[in-house]
């Protein structure tokens, strides 16, 4: 994983040290001596969750599968992990000679111990650097859920000030490419656990868990993931004594650039790279629709993102795919990944704004280069944590299916030029969900 600058660039604790910002600066040279202090006493670590597919014939070296296979743990409804693979691999007693094991690696260790000293704070910077598999990730002590502050999501700031973090002790789903980076404040915790929490060290763990389709039923939305713990995280020492110290961040200056003032939409005079003419200007209230579709029900399942380009102010009849229109399925959709179709073209220099359904019976999550996007509006949300408020920027987003999320977009002169927009599950976008978007640059 690569990161670029400090987690204290946007981050702090009861205030921002000198040249950090403004949105919370310490205002007296002791209050920033003690932030120092307490930041001092605050460790920064790295979650980076990866998992694995191996085998092997006995006796020979072991290699990463050719193919993934979701039911590599096998046909269980929730395969148990234990040691950080499945449950029963680790018994070489197969069948057809071959040993099987599915790794969930975390900083490429399988079920590593953290100690958090005496004393100190932590802030985890967690990262799905995974291809396939989708986390849902809960901190616990025994049967207790942990809680803790979320800082950001794909290193944006979750809106939140030092009086008002978003604690959560819910479910971090994170989908392929996801990021969260989360406060874990000793007092929290030990207000958590109550009488628990007298001086001795708090045995926690991280663990991958069960989560929830939008209508309950687990099977409906998603490949199911093997589940149980995958870290171990000791807390020295946790003591009733010890204050909160709530955390703040810095919102990005992305989503004021989101909202322009005195600000009329522009065409461009430039000809799309296949000569045709960019997508209309959007006037107020309008968008552009985009769908998630997994194919045609009586075909094999395709993997399918369809653009439209033209400007509507009504979302489209999408629940099911027969309402469409056949004149616009036939003229977009595709079953895999062709990187010289051009799928929408537009003029830099403007706010986009988008509609993304999901019309299979699956999550995706919708992700674009080259710009941070805001939602605005979603139709229905599942059990995520996400914060949807639309002051928040993000990478990425998950789309339960029959939904459909509205994001505004801004693409300025920086990011002309053709790059993608897909769903972030590797299998799908490599299958067809992923199409191009060209940027034109427009005026200065
Ligand atoms: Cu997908």
């Amino acid at each position: 994983m690569i990161t670029i600058g400090d987690i204290w660039d946007y981050t702090w604790l009861q205030c921002q040290l000198s040249g950090e910002g403004d949105d919370n600066p310490c205002v007296t040279s002791e209050d920033a001596e003690e932030e120092a202090r307490q930041r001092s006493r605050t460790n920064v670590d790295f979650i980076v969750l990866k998992d694995l597919q191996v085998e092997r014939s006995v006796g020979e070296p072991w290699h990463t599968v050719q193919w993934y296979d979701p039911g590599y743990c096998g046909e269980e409804e929730y395969p148990m992990l234990e040691g950080g693979t499945c449950k029963g691999q680790n018994d070489d007693n197969n069948d057809d000679g071959i040993e099987r094991k599915w790794l969930f690696t975390v900083n490429g260790e399988l079920v590593p111990t953290i100690t958090i000293p005496n004393d100190t704070a932590q802030i985890f910077r967690i990262a799905n650097v995974g291809a396939t598999v989708t986390y849902n990730l809960e901190l616990r002590a025994g049967d207790v859920l942990l809680p803790f502050q979320i800082l950001t999501n794909d290193g944006s700031a979750v809106g939140q000030d030092a009086d008002s973090g978003f604690i959560s002790d819910g479910d971090l789903v994170l989908f392929p490419s996801a990021r969260l980076e989360i406060y874990l404040d000793r007092g929290l915790i030990c207000a958590t656990l109550g009488n628990a929490c007298d001086g001795s060290d708090i045995s926690a763990s991280l663990e991958v868990t069960k989560w929830e389709c939008p209508d309950g039923d687990p099977k409906s939305c998603a490949d199911l993931w093997p589940i149980g713990k995958i870290m171990n995280i000791n807390i020295e020492g946790l003591d009733m004594s010890e204050p909160l110290q709530p955390a703040g961040a810095e919102l990005s200056d992305v989503i004021a650039d989101l909202n322009p003032v005195d600000e009329s939409p522009t065409a461009s005079s430039a000809i799309c790279s296949d000569g045709s003419l960019p997508g209309a200007v959007l006037n107020d209230g309008e968008f552009r629709t985009i769908a998630f579709w997994n194919g045609e029900i009586d075909k094999e399942e395709s993997f399918t993102m369809m653009t439209d380009m033209t400007p509507r102010s009504e979302p489209q009849a999408f629940d099911v795919p027969e309402e469409m229109t056949q004149e616009w399925l036939t003229a977009n959709r595709f079953d895999e990944f062709n990187h010289d179709r051009l799928d929408l073209c537009i003029a830099a220099n403007n706010v986009e704004t988008w509609v993304i359904h999901n019309i299979s019976d699956e999550f995706h999550n919708f992700h674009v280069h080259q710009s941070k996007f805001s939602v605005v509006e979603i139709s229905k949300h599942g059990d995520l944590t996400r914060d949807t408020s639309p002051n928040v920027s993000h990478d990425n987003f998950p789309i339960p299916p029959g939904a459909w999320i509205k994001i505004k977009i801004r693409f300025s002169n920086d990011v002309v030029g053709k790059f993608v927009y897909h769903c972030h599950i590797l299998e799908h976008e490599d299958k067809g969900m992923m199409s191009v978007i060209e940027v034109l640059p427009n005026g200065d």
